[in-house]
């Protein structure tokens, strides 16, 4: 990787990814993109342009004038919100996706995009979840996910594009917080617990759901996009956790800093249904042994490093 261009750079996870590989590579060698004019201060002035990921044309054409060689496709509805909106979450995140990876054919470039732990439905095994399993969401996030890997397969198979991908888990950090997801609530617990001492959940209390800090989600892209092609089997997306949590489990760690705090619960039932067609635990072996991932944050570490930059901002 030397030139990426990145679509949903504003998103939870592209805003970090850009200042990270801006870092890594270069400001010159990175070039962000969303549907809107970024407002972060640390994001404003510098290359950006402003893309709509359903406009191929505009896609090829950004692509044609940066010459990458590698495109990050982030942008995409999280699962809540997908739910809200089937029609259009069908209309951006299978019609981005088709875009980038035909932008990624026609210009010869490696491939990310991100899946998720949404891939997975109420029939997938529950603990220990398999790299290789059943996968039948019941989500239209879920739906999307699952064909986006499949395509994902196809287009390496057919048109030998370098698709490389991983199915995140609810990722944690104090930079932008995410929306519309059914993990947000392992995010917003740490910013109630500095802003007011207390926080309403809206997943139940022993729900328990795969946990990634930010950084540890950035340093698995970097990682598996650096891998040799050859030591990578599953072009699909690869399973990657760093923890199983529940809320219960997240207000204790956070005791330990703020014993007063506070935490009841208003479950909300879309976002715990969802939760609940979810994996408790995913087995992340196949990164381990593919590409080294090797996450360094648990959840007692990402308490403190949370509770610290919230606390400082
Ligand atoms: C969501 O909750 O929708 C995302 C995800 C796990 O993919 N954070």
């Amino acid at each position: 990787m030397e030139r990426i261009i990145i679509t949903g750079a504003l998103g939870q996870i592209g805003t970090e990814l850009t200042l990270k590989l801006r870092e890594k590579y270069g400001e010159e060698n990175v070039l962000p993109t969303d549907i809107k004019a970024p407002e972060d201060e640390n994001l404003k002035g510098r290359p950006f342009e402003i893309l709509d990921v359903r406009e191929m044309d505009r896609m090829k054409e950004l692509v044609s004038e940066f010459k990458p060689d590698t495109i990050m496709h982030m942008a995409a509805l999280l699962s809540a919100t997908a739910e809200k909106n089937p029609q259009f979450a069908w209309e951006i995140n299978m019609g981005g996706l088709m875009n980038a990876l035909e932008t990624a054919r026609d210009f010869n470039l490696k491939f990310f995009t991100p899946s998720s732990i949404g891939a997975f439905g109420p029939s997938t095994p529950k603990e220990n979840t398999p790299q290789v399993t059943i996968q039948r969401p019941t989500t239209m996030y879920g739906v999307n996910k699952v064909a986006g890997e499949l395509l994902c397969d196809y287009y390496f198979e057919k048109f030998g594009v370098d698709t490389r991908g991983v199915r995140f888990p609810g990722l944690v950090s104090h930079v932008k917080e995410p929306g519309g997801g059914t993990t947000d609530y392992a995010v917003e617990i740490y910013f109630e617990a500095l802003r007011s001492g207390r926080y309403t959940s809206f997943i139940g209390k022993s729900t328990n759901m795969d946990m990634m800090y930010m950084d540890d989600a950035i340093d698995a892209i970097i990682k598996l996009m650096e891998a040799d092609p050859g030591q990578l089997t599953d072009r699909n997306a690869f399973n990657v956790s760093a923890m199983s949590i529940n809320p219960e489990m997240v207000a204790n760690e956070i005791r330990k800093h703020i014993p007063d705090f506070e935490l009841d619960y208003e479950v909300d039932p879309v976002r715990q249904g969802i939760a609940e067609s979810w994996p408790n635990a995913i087995d992340s072996t196949e990164a381990k042994r593919q590409w080294g991932f090797n996450p360094q944050y648990d959840l007692e570490k990402m308490t403190e490093v949370m509770l610290e930059a919230i606390r400082n901002k």
